[in-house]
């Protein structure tokens, strides 16, 4: 499993574009972050974990919430004063790894919820990233659910991964897969369809997830993923047992149909190998959550790194399109 990243993604020197020491409030692990272009601006919603750090770590004691930060060239990034939604009730523990996607002048925000009753994935709407409105949570045990950026022949349609228990043999054990459902409103949710299964990501011997918004292109809707391979041995994390190596993966839809995957990337996009992927909460974690394609041809892939840090890597629409078409 000596993957490599390709040579035409460029790691932007100065990662991690956001951590805990750039948010004015108590912060230690910034990752796992949903981007967008809104209102001339650029937008994050970061997940930030606190409460508790790699000297004083104990499960159970840290807390999140969602923070917002702001930026001109989608690159320094300002994180505003106060963090801007958190949930904390009995039943519903907290909201975390948000997804951005804009439709029609407003910002939808996916998110994952950890409830005393099972995960559960959701859409809320906001317009000032200070109210959120709730429009639909799944049923668990579903999450990392992406929203394509228009209707696609009349309906809303979204990305998702269920997590389920039964059903799958001890070889495909936590070996969970790519979804998709339709909405005539973003509210109802039906005509769920398989869209990947783990077993037919390349170089995947565990679970895959939607990772960014999708992104059209002439060619087909180009989709980030992440995907794991477990390992038999132990890797640098802030906790015993972590033997998940994330990777970042990439996959093209078809425009009209995008439950038709028409191009995979076959090795992976990115291979956690920089000291900030490979060392922190969660070392050899790549989660990417944020693209953007520029007008000038450049991608901006942004990921989540060791679960403690955002990053961003850059590349040519053209690179990415013929790694993914690739026969
Ligand atoms: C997944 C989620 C992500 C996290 C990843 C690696 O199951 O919990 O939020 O980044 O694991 O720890």
């Amino acid at each position: 499993m000596n993957y490599k990243t390709p040579d035409f993604i460029k790691r932007y020197p100065g990662n991690p574009i956001l951590d805990a020491s750039k948010v004015p409030y108590e912060a230690v692990q910034i990752f796992n972050a949903g981007f967008a272009k809104y209102n001339g601006k650029y937008v994050c919603v970061f997940r930030n974990d606190y409460g508790r750090g790699k000297e004083d770590f104990e499960w159970g004691k840290g807390k999140i919430n969602l923070g917002l930060a702001f930026s001109d060239d989608g690159v320094n990034w300002e994180v505003t004063d106060r963090p801007c939604w958190e949930i904390h009730t009995e039943e519903n523990y907290r909201v975390y790894d948000p997804r951005l996607t804009v439709i029609d002048g407003k910002c939808y925000v996916c998110f994952a919820m950890d409830t005393a009753h099972g995960v559960r994935g959701g859409i809320a709407v906001t317009e000032d990233f200070d109210k959120f409105d709730i429009l639909n949570i799944a049923v668990p045990e579903n999450r990392n659910m992406v929203l394509f950026p228009e209707k696609i022949n009349g309906l809303y349609m979204r990305l998702e991964r269920p997590m389920p228990v039964y059903g799958r043999s001890a070889k495909f054990k936590e070996s969970f897969d790519i979804w998709s459902s339709k909405s005539p409103d973003l509210r109802y949710w039906g005509d769920s369809e398989l869209v990947l299964p783990a077993e037919k990501m390349p170089c995947c011997n565990s679970k895959i997830g939607p990772g960014a918004p999708p992104v059209k292109t002439q060619y087909g809707w180009l989709a980030l993923t992440h995907f794991v391979n477990k390992v038999d041995y132990e890797l640098p994390a802030w906790h015993d047992g972590w033997n998940k190596i994330y990777y970042g993966g990439v996959m093209l839809l078809d425009l009209e149909n995008p439950n038709k995957v028409i191009g995979i990337g076959k090795t992976p996009l990115l291979v956690p190998e920089a000291e900030y992927e490979c060392d922190g909460f969660r070392g050899h974690t790549i989660f990417p959550g944020g693209m953007i394609l520029e007008d000038s041809g450049e991608v901006k892939i942004y990921y989540g790194a060791a679960d403690t840090y955002e990053a961003l890597a850059t590349c040519d629409i053209n690179d990415l399109l013929n790694f993914v078409m690739q026969k």
